[in-house]
Parts: structure tokens; sequence; C-alpha cells
């Protein structure tokens, strides 16, 4: 039985979703409301230790961290293979899922934050504020969002080096893509799947224009065929995201 703690417009959630979707599993969901601040509920802690969404729990097994999550599937359910077997080509999708790890997920958590977040966590009480800046394990993050919710911004020059970040990023997908039309070459791959979400989120947050009108036609092109997998309907764009919240 596979079970999945997630947040329906968490990037890293859906990085799961995405795999659990080519892979056709089923999955038991468990929604970790992180505006509500449930991520930090003591029973959710005991599974992850950081306070952050994704976990899977696998016949009771605790899988935490995107990265391992996508593996620990690719390595249980080996069918349809999403690793590819030529030494280059691994090599070329674990580096491309390692610059999502060290700078995607930072670059779009604040540019996020800035954009949709920050107007949640100005919704909440200043006790509420005062108990995730204390309580979160990742002291960091309980401070940003603590920051945010009392009406500070995120400063600009960290919001222009994300952005900076992305763009750069898309470069490397762009020049990954020469290989092939998937990510890590001819076959697609977990890369394929660690990039959907963010590429989805950065069409949130108005950075298109990275790859659009022929800038970088590879990504471009890869884009239109991610969207037309059935697994981005399942795991991405059937959830609702932080524009259409309305409480
Ligand atoms: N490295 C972790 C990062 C997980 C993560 O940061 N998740 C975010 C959502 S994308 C989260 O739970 N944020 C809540 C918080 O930081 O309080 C992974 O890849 O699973």
């Amino acid at each position: 039985m596979l079970e999945l703690y997630h947040y329906n417009d968490s990037v890293c959630a859906q990085k799961v979703r995405v795999c659990l979707a080519e892979k056709g599993l089923d999955w038991i969901p468990h929604h970790v409301d992180l505006m509500k601040l449930e991520n930090l509920a003591p029973d959710y802690l005991k599974l992850n230790p950081k306070g952050v969404v994704p976990t899977l729990v696998h016949d009771g097994r605790v899988v935490c961290e995107s990265t391992d999550i996508i593996e620990y599937l690719d390595e249980q359910f080996p069918q349809p293979a999403l690793r590819p077997e030529e030494p280059g080509a691994l090599a070329r999708m674990r580096t491309l899922i390692q610059l999502q790890d060290d700078t995607a997920l930072i670059a779009v958590g604040l540019q996020t934050m800035q954009r949709y977040i920050k107007r949640h966590m100005e919704r909440l009480s200043e006790e509420k504020l005062a108990a995730y800046a204390a309580n979160h394990p990742m002291p960091e993050r309980g401070a940003i969002h603590a920051h945010v919710g009392r009406g500070g911004d995120i400063p600009q020059a960290g919001l222009d080096q994300a952005a900076a970040d992305l763009e750069n990023a898309v470069g490397s997908l762009e020049a990954a893509l020469v290989e092939g039309p998937w990510l890590a070459g001819d076959r697609y791959s977990l890369a394929d799947v660690t990039w959907t979400p963010f590429v989805h989120r950065m069409t949130i947050l108005d950075m298109s224009v990275f790859w659009e009108g022929g800038l970088r036609p590879r990504t471009e092109d890869w884009w239109e065929r991610i969207k037309r997998r059935p697994s981005y309907a399942e795991a991405i764009s059937k959830f609702p995201t932080f524009t259409s919240f309305t409480e």
C-alpha cells in the first residue's frame, strides 16, 4: 500500500505525484495543509522530522525527500523504468535532479513566498506566526514564514537572484535537450519528472519568458510535450493552485 502525505500545490509533492502517475500506481492521499501549518503537527513530525512535504509511506516504510522518494519508487516499481541504463545519460539525469534540489527549490520557494504564500501568512494570528517561527524544525523556514506573515517582504536582491538562478537552470535544460527529446536523452526519465512541476511553477510566476517565443526552442517544445502527458493532468493541473486560493 502506498500512502502519500502531500500538499496540493507543493512542487516537491507534485514531483512525487508525477512519478506515481507515470508508473500508474494507486496511492492513498493524506493532504497536509501547509497554509494551516498542519506540517508542524506532532504526528506529522514523527513521520517527517523536517516538517515538510512530501512523505511516502510504503507498506509501513517511511521515505522522506522527494528525490529519494522518486528513486525509491523507481527501484520498487521498475516498470516503466524511469532511469536510463546508459551511464552517461544516467549521470546527466542525476545532474539535472541535483540542479533542482540545490537551486530551483530555493528559487521558486522565494518567488512563491513573495507572490502567493505571503498573503496567506498575513491572515494568520501573531500567535500562530510566533509558534511557526519557534517550532519549525528548520528555523530559517519558520523565520521566513513569520517575516512575510508580519508584513515583511523578501528582499528584492533575493528575488532577482532567484529569477536569475531559474533562468540559468532553464539554460541547462535547453543544453541537455540537445541530446534528445527528453532531458536525459532519448527516454523520458526522473529528470523530466523532476522538472515538470518546477517549469509549471515558473509559468505561474510569469517566467515562461525564459523559453517562449523561440528563445529556448527545445525547452518550449519539451514543455508542450510534457503538458500532453497524462501524468501532467493527473498529478498537477487537476489540483488547485495558489492562484485559485480564496479562503
Ligand atoms: N528537500 C525536500 C524539500 C521539501 C519542501 O521544502 N517542501 C515544501 C513544499 S515544496 C514544504 O513542505 N514547505 C513547508 C515549510 O517549509 O514549512 C524535498 O525535496 O522533499
